[in-house]
């Protein structure tokens, strides 16, 4: 065989990028730009940014979707069908629920696999429903009409099922793991204990074999003016990971992660932490400034939401899955 001195330098590289092992090296090499723009250039890949935002749209086309409504039903089947086109399995996980209006409803978690053999596993997780009543809304008469939550809702799934399109052109070598959580939005406001519903469920009937490395729970990521600081429970479970996530958002020069303490917040990666699975949550909880006047208001609609956002988060998991998942031990 004839020596290749191009080959050879690729070889050299691609030994000294990857892990020896999966979870024995952590030191993520991102900080040697050398090495950060070969290897972005080979393997970062890129998310269609206008995708992601038709799936913003499209969501909120449905109308409110929280249990008991028309739109919840409605989003339910279109949220499967289009991630039975591109996850190698698809699963609902069904329970009732008596909201505190006293109405049974029937949610639903769904919970898809990709690269399904893959015994390397990583999870992402979003709420797909939205609230019921916008009780932080200006106007007294709008407490009790439903959301059409745009970000609070629609973002985050967004995201993921921009995600799930591109891993079905672009097959991952690590198993993936998406989980929409229903019910997240059904809790008293002062009262965080009351919320994540379907993520409580989920940790207390986890599927059998599910055992993801880590995961990421994403949410309220589509405002239009997105700051993403460090949740601050989520540094307590997880600092690596939280270190891998900005510090790769740094590297892909992605503004939108503010590497800095942000609020405690109570939502769906709290049961997961308590099953056994440590979360983050990657969220701007404030909306669309510290006044936080969008939230839980009539007025979380798409306008208010930007494609751009959405690719910050976008681009941020994208490279977790295609080439840093390996560093978190
Ligand atoms: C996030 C979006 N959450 C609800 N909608 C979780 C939450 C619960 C945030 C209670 C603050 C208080
Ligand atoms: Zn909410």
């Amino acid at each position: 065989m004839q020596f290749c001195p191009t080959s050879f330098a690729l070889s050299l590289t691609m030994l000294l990028l990857s892990p020896v092992a999966w979870g024995t090296v952590n030191q993520d090499p991102s900080s040697q730009s050398v090495k950060r723009s070969i290897q972005e250039s080979s393997t970062s890949p890129t998310f269609d940014s206008k995708s992601a935002f038709n799936y913003l749209v499209k969501q909120t086309q449905f109308g409110p979707r929280g249990p008991g409504l028309a739109g919840h039903e409605r989003c339910l089947n279109f949220l499967q069908n289009e991630l039975k086109k591109f996850a190698d399995d698809v699963q609902l996980q069904q329970f009732p629920f008596t909201l505190s209006t006293g109405k049974q409803v029937l949610l639903t978690n769904i919970i898809c696999a990709f690269n399904a053999t893959a015994r390397r596993r990583i999870a992402f997780s979003a709420h797909w429903d939205t609230r019921l009543w916008a009780d932080q809304d200006s106007d007294p008469k709008n407490h009790k009409k439903p959301i059409l939550g745009a970000n609070d809702g629609a973002s985050g799934v967004a995201v993921l099922l921009e995600i799930a399109r591109h891993m079905r052109l672009n097959p991952p070598s690590i198993g993936v793991d998406i989980i929409l959580f229903d019910g997240e939005d059904l809790g008293t406001t002062g009262r965080p204990e009351t919320f994540s519903v379907g993520a409580k469920y989920f940790a207390r009937n986890l599927p059998p074999d599910f055992n993801p490395r880590f995961g990421i729970n994403i949410d309220m990521i589509g405002d239009r003016e997105l700051r993403i600081p460090r949740e601050v429970s989520s540094d307590r479970f997880a600092p690596e990971l939280m270190n891998l996530l900005f510090r790769t958002a740094r590297d892909l020069d992605i503004p939108q992660f503010i590497d800095a303490p942000g609020s405690d917040i109570s939502d769906d990666h709290l049961p997961l932490n308590e099953a056994g699975i440590r979360t983050v949550n990657l969220i701007d909880f404030a909306y669309p400034d510290a006044s936080n006047k969008y939230w839980h208001t009539l007025a979380d609609t798409p306008d208010k939401c930007s494609s751009a956002s959405l690719a910050a988060v976008g681009r941020v998991l994208l490279a977790i899955i295609y080439s840093k998942a390996s560093f978190v031990q």
